[in-house]
């Protein structure tokens, strides 16, 4: 693995031409300019939760209250975000490639969205859409917050006499992603391409199965680049690694500043 420029250094290019694809994956860190806090710069705790417990199905059938203050103040503090440099040279790379990009988050804070991605797969969710923790009616946007008073119940389930709590629409630890998203990375990745550029961002390679879509970029023959404020756990499985801050480093990397 090269270790490219750090920051100041003479900044490193990916040279993207009509042959090329990228697929990105982006995590916490690629938000952090945004003003929202990291899985693990915070310890991976909060208030005094592990994230892990909060952001768990065991989690919230044990204290859905205590998971609903967790997402609704995470709700709160996205909604008051901006989309960062590193969030808006992702949108302008997808705008220059079209249907040769691909970007495949583990952010739930929709800043990507907000930046303009729309070729874009949300491994983990969404905070900003709810859904029923009982029936398979379909996830829907909703802002609100549901730190304090009743719960929110799902109707359509109510109508049938019964209780079902409404839930955010996040994948939590333990839980699967949807096959239908790692059905749509695959497929990216299974496609003819000249050039194969995979790119990570602002994550620490900790979470599966997102971790291992380098080792599977790379089966494809595919470049591998991370840019990250430190290493991170799975820092070796790239060719280049670039030290430094997603909002600083990607928009001379990806030639769009
Ligand atoms: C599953 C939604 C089947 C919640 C999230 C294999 C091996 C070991 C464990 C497992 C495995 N397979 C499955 C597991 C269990 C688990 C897992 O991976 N656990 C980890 C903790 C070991 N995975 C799962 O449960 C997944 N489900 O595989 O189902 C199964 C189930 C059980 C057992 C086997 C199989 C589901 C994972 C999805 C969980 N949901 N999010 C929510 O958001 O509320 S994950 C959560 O972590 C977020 O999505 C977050 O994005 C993600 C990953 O973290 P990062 O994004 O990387 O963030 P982090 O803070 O860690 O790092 C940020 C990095 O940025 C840092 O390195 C920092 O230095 C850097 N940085 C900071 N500022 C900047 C910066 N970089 C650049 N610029 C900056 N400015």
């Amino acid at each position: 693995m090269s270790q490219c420029a750090t920051q100041g250094d003479s900044q490193p290019r990916i040279a993207v031409d009509d042959r090329t694809h990228v697929l990105a994956l982006t995590g916490a860190g690629v938000s952090a300019e945004s003003g929202i806090a990291t899985f693990r710069g915070a310890k991976g705790l909060w208030e005094g939760h592990r994230i892990e417990e909060v952001a768990s199905p065991e989690g919230f059938a044990a204290d859905p209250q205590l998971v609903w203050r967790f997402y609704s103040a995470r709700r709160e503090k996205a909604a008051l975000a901006q989309p960062n440099p590193g969030h808006r040279a992702l949108a302008a790379l997808e705008e220059r490639l079209g249907d040769r990009f691909l970007l495949a988050s583990q952010n739930v804070d929709d800043l990507h969205g907000r930046a303009g991605s729309t070729r874009l797969v949300e491994l983990h969710g969404n905070l900003f859409r709810t859904r029923c923790s009982e029936c398979d009616r379909e996830p829907f946007r909703d802002e609100k917050s549901y730190a304090a008073g009743p719960l929110p119940q799902c109707d359509l389930c109510l109508k049938q006499g019964r209780r079902a709590l409404f839930r955010p629409h996040i994948v939590w630890f333990g839980e699967m992603l949807d096959p239908e998203d790692l059905r749509r990375v695959d497929e990216f990745l299974a496609r003819p391409a000249e050039r194969l550029i995979f790119l990570a961002a602002g994550t620490s390679g900790v979470v599966w199965p997102a971790a291992g879509l380098v080792d599977l970029a790379r089966r494809r023959g595919a470049q591998t680049w991370l840019v990250n404020a430190e290493p991170a756990e799975n820092s070796s499985r790239f060719h280049h690694f670039i030290l430094g801050k997603s909002g600083e480093v990607l928009p001379g990397l990806l030639g769009v500043e």
